[in-house]
């Protein structure tokens, strides 16, 4: 196979035409907010069959135990929360979840998967270490196993303090607790809970992620102190993807954030710019469904763009932020993945992303879809927080 060079130059993207939100496969238009129902079922289903997999429900036995609570952390409370899946004790993930100390009642929260284990988003030496399989580039990580030297490694991601500060929860579980992120024909995590069908449509590793999202908010609904009506679901990268397939899904996620997810994330695969289609189905076989490798180098022939993940969040609040040097992750793609969703808020009643053009670095716009480019790489950072704050102060007031 030729070796995959990144497209990079505007001129070079080519002629697309993007499917409309707003007409049915069959070709009629869909004028109202009942039929938007129907098509949103029809792009629901086109996104499970052809993009990520479906993904099965819940298996019986399920239960939470409360392993750890911390009453005087970090001017808040930590606790965490195991999820046994079934009646077993594995497969199981556990939620690290802070919230402020002096809460009058339930408090919104952020919830996100994370890349290293608990252990990694906060120095706090209570915080269990993680004992599951780990990439091994991951900082502190010894083969594969977390050591005591990975604590704190991605508390720049996880400003607990400051979301805490400004009355926010927040919730975040390892992803590898749902599925390690290698292609191990899904021997692993929570996929052999549940049968294969082998029908191209099985749900791969971002699947098998968001649903362990979807867990969280069962377990959420259950915990008093969390307000369960106000829980944002946010992630970043291969991890933000993840966010937007939870989110489309899951109604019950009263917001959605993708920070950087690029490719199979906001950004719109026709554009083919930096990463593509075929690049990511070759580099991580296991993230989507099968038939997703049909459009390797064929994005023409997808029924779906990834403008129409963002519109399954209508018309929830959704908040796409994308990163200046972040190329391979095609910003400008990310901003019309946003702003082609708007069509389907407007007939919902709302607005949508007041912004016709691209905004400047710095210059976010808080609409019901929001957006904002900052200066920097492929990462989380205090700025991006801070704009989730605001968003979500702006539309849960
Ligand atoms: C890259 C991948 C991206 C993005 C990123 C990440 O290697 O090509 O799609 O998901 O990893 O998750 O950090």
């Amino acid at each position: 196979m030729a070796e995959f060079v990144a497209n990079y130059d505007e001129d070079k993207v080519p002629d697309y035409t993007l499917p409309d939100p707003l007409i049915f496969e069959g070709g009629t238009k869909v004028e109202n907010p009942t039929l938007w129902e129907r098509r949103r079922a029809e792009i629901l289903s086109l996104f499970e069959t052809q993009v990520y997999g479906k993904m099965p429900g819940v298996a019986a036995g399920m239960h939470f135990e409360t392993r750890f609570v911390n009453g005087d952390a970090l001017d808040g409370v930590c606790k965490e929360v195991r999820v046994c899946f079934s009646a077993d004790a594995e497969p199981r993930m556990d939620i690290l979840i802070f919230l402020p100390k002096d809460a009058v009642g339930p408090v919104p929260l952020f919830v996100g998967l994370n890349f290293g284990g608990n252990h990694t988003v906060h120095p706090d030496p209570r915080i269990a270490l993680s004992e599951q399989w780990m990439r091994s580039k991951t900082a502190g990580v010894v083969d594969h196993r977390a050591t005591e030297a990975a604590r704190g490694k991605a508390a720049s991601r996880w400003p607990v303090e400051r979301i805490l500060a400004r009355g926010y929860g927040l919730a975040t579980i390892y992803c590898g607790d749902l599925d390690p992120d290698y292609d191990d024909g899904f021997q692993n995590g929570v996929h052999p809970l549940f049968d294969r069908q082998n029908t191209g449509d099985d749900w791969g590793a971002i699947g098998a992620w968001a649903w362990g999202l979807m867990r969280a908010m069962d377990y959420f609904e259950c915990d008093e102190a969390i307000d369960h009506a106000r829980v944002a679901v946010m992630g970043h990268s291969r991890l933000g993807k993840t966010a937007l397939w939870a989110g489309a899904q899951d109604e019950r996620f009263a917001l959605v954030i993708s920070n950087n997810s690029g490719c199979g994330g906001a950004a719109l695969s026709r554009r083919r710019y930096g990463e593509t289609v075929g690049r990511i189905n070759t580099s991580f076989p296991h993230w989507f469904c099968d038939n997703f490798k049909r459009y390797d180098e064929r994005e023409d022939d997808l029924p779906v763009d990834q403008h129409l993940v963002i519109a399954l969040m209508a018309p929830r609040p959704v908040y796409v932020a994308s990163a200046e040097e972040d190329r391979w992750a095609d910003p400008k793609g990310e901003f019309l993945g946003a702003k082609n969703a708007d069509a389907v808020y407007r007939l919902l009643g709302t607005d949508g992303l007041n912004a016709e053009n691209m905004p400047r670095v710095h210059e976010p716009i808080m609409s019901r879809i929001g957006y904002h480019i900052r200066a920097g790489g492929h990462d989380v950072t205090d700025y991006d927080w801070d704009r989730y704050m605001d968003f979500a102060d702006t539309h849960w007031q």
